[in-house]
């Protein structure tokens, strides 16, 4: 934030996202937003705040909306002139801006004023581009969560928490033998507290990476199982050649799954087996990779086959099926399908999804930063809690306050003030240009 005195740029960026859409809006923010409006030839009418109001620009008609500071999403001063979309138009008018004024906004300097100003915090500010990069359902519903200030309310505890724990032991830093051992227990208790709702986080973050990711679910098992058959089943189409040779599928074949609103990465695999060629083995050694990194396997073997001789571990990342039901039944256990009735196709269809969306809930919606905030949080907390036995309070405080600051960070401000340039410059260069 600029010191006071020194003037704040009004600056003008596209802020619609997509470029065929029938309107663009070209936003313009800062202390000369409405002087920059009416330089183009568009009357801005403060006390009109929040409210689209007609009005032309060298002939062509536009909306206009207007927000007066504070009440806007930067905070600052801005007009939104909606245009018809088109590049030249809304470079033009984006030109005639800058003629009238107003600087490029750079990367993100849309949302990094929301942030200057206190409209935003950090966190809910890399919400808002996981939403614009959200390529999932799952992704977005994170994004949005994150946006909409869960995790943040959920830090501000814990900050607040650890703060008013090391108010308490500084005002006992004057006389340290006064603190009796059933004092240094309930201090220790609340450490304990908060590291492991950090450590709860952390258990979660995994599981929400991968939620924000397209689930990969791959379908293995020995030659012959009807693996290929099973994928365009599936599927509903005949994406992957189906043959009574065994090896057919050599290369993975992958393709897109939707399941009840939730977009799914299906693969089909080459078949396990011995003894073949190395091409084959290749596929194979494939199979394998695709088998270490699915968030589900689904492990198929033919009704009229043997067991096969290789098996996944079982865990809950593995749902086991027989096909060809139409023929035998060995497995009992096991779901059964058969793709020449279509039997047990659309229930498998479901329990892929059920076990996909069992396993997101468990998602943290914390993102890398985050994560490496609380983990210096709690490698605090563990040093705070080590030197309570002794009589160096003023030690406890410090890494107290340590750990205050390091998960304030995440808020993107503490009591020291916002968090480093570097990191806020890193986080808004990530933005598109007009966020
Ligand atoms: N009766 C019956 N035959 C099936 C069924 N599913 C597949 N088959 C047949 O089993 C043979 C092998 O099918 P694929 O789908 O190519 O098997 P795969 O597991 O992909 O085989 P590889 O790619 O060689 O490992 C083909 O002749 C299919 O028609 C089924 O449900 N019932
Ligand atoms: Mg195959």
């Amino acid at each position: 934030m600029p010191a006071e005195g020194e003037s704040v740029a009004t600056i003008v960026g596209v802020a619609t996202g997509t470029p065929d859409g029938g309107v663009a809006i070209v936003r313009i923010s800062g202390p000369q937003a409405f002087a920059v409006a009416g330089r183009v030839g568009v009357m801005a009418q403060a006390d009109r705040a929040g409210t689209l109001v007609p009005a032309r620009l060298r002939g062509e008609q536009l909306l206009v909306a207007v927000f007066a500071a504070p009440h806007s999403f930067t905070g600052d001063d801005v007009v939104e002139l909606h245009v018809h979309a088109g590049k030249c138009n809304v470079a033009d008018i984006v030109a005639r801006c800058q003629m009238a004024g107003a600087r490029a906004a750079t990367r993100g300097e849309f949302t990094r004023r929301a942030f200057d100003n206190g409209k935003l915090s950090l966190d809910e500010a890399e919400g808002i581009a996981a939403i614009i990069g959200a390529q999932t359902d799952r992704a977005l519903d994170q994004a949005r969560r994150l946006a909409a200030g869960e995790l943040g309310r959920g830090v501000d505890t814990v900050v607040g928490a650890i703060a008013d724990l090391r108010a308490e032991i500084e005002a006992n830093l004057d006389f340290p033998e006064d603190v009796d051992d059933e004092g240094k227990t309930a201090w220790l208790a609340e450490i304990d507290r908060w590291q492991r709702e950090l450590a709860g986080w952390l258990a979660r973050f995994e599981a929400g990476r991968k939620g924000r990711e397209r689930p990969r679910v791959v379908v293995a098992g020995p030659t012959n199982a009807g693996k290929s058959s099973l994928f365009n089943a599936l599927l509903g189409n005949d994406r992957a050649i189906v043959s009574a040779t065994p090896g057919t599928t050599r290369d993975f074949v992958e393709a897109e799954l939707m399941v009840e609103g939730w977009t799914l990465q299906l693969v089909d695999t080459a078949g396990f087996r011995d003894g073949v060629d190395a091409i084959e083995g290749e596929g194979i050694s494939r199979a394998r990779d695709q088998l270490a990194g699915a968030d589900l396997v689904v492990w198929l073997e033919a009704a009229d086959a043997e067991d096969a001789p290789e098996r996944p571990r079982d865990d809950a990342r593995v749902l086991w099926v027989e096909s060809k039901r139409d023929l035998a039944s060995r497995r009992g256990s096991w779901r059964g399908v058969s793709v020449i009735d279509g039997l047990g196709v659309d229930a498998l269809r479901l329990e892929i999804r059920a076990r996909i969306s069992a396993q997101a809930q468990d998602g943290w919606i914390g993102l890398e930063r985050h994560r490496d905030r609380a983990v210096e949080t709690s490698a605090e907390l563990r040093e705070a809690a080590a030197l309570i036995g002794t009589s160096m309070l003023e030690l406890v405080a410090f890494h107290l306050a340590n750990a205050e600051l390091r998960l304030a960070e995440v808020r993107g401000r503490s009591r020291l003030g916002p968090v480093g340039e570097d990191v806020l410059a890193r986080i808004f260069a990530r933005f598109c240009i007009g966020k």
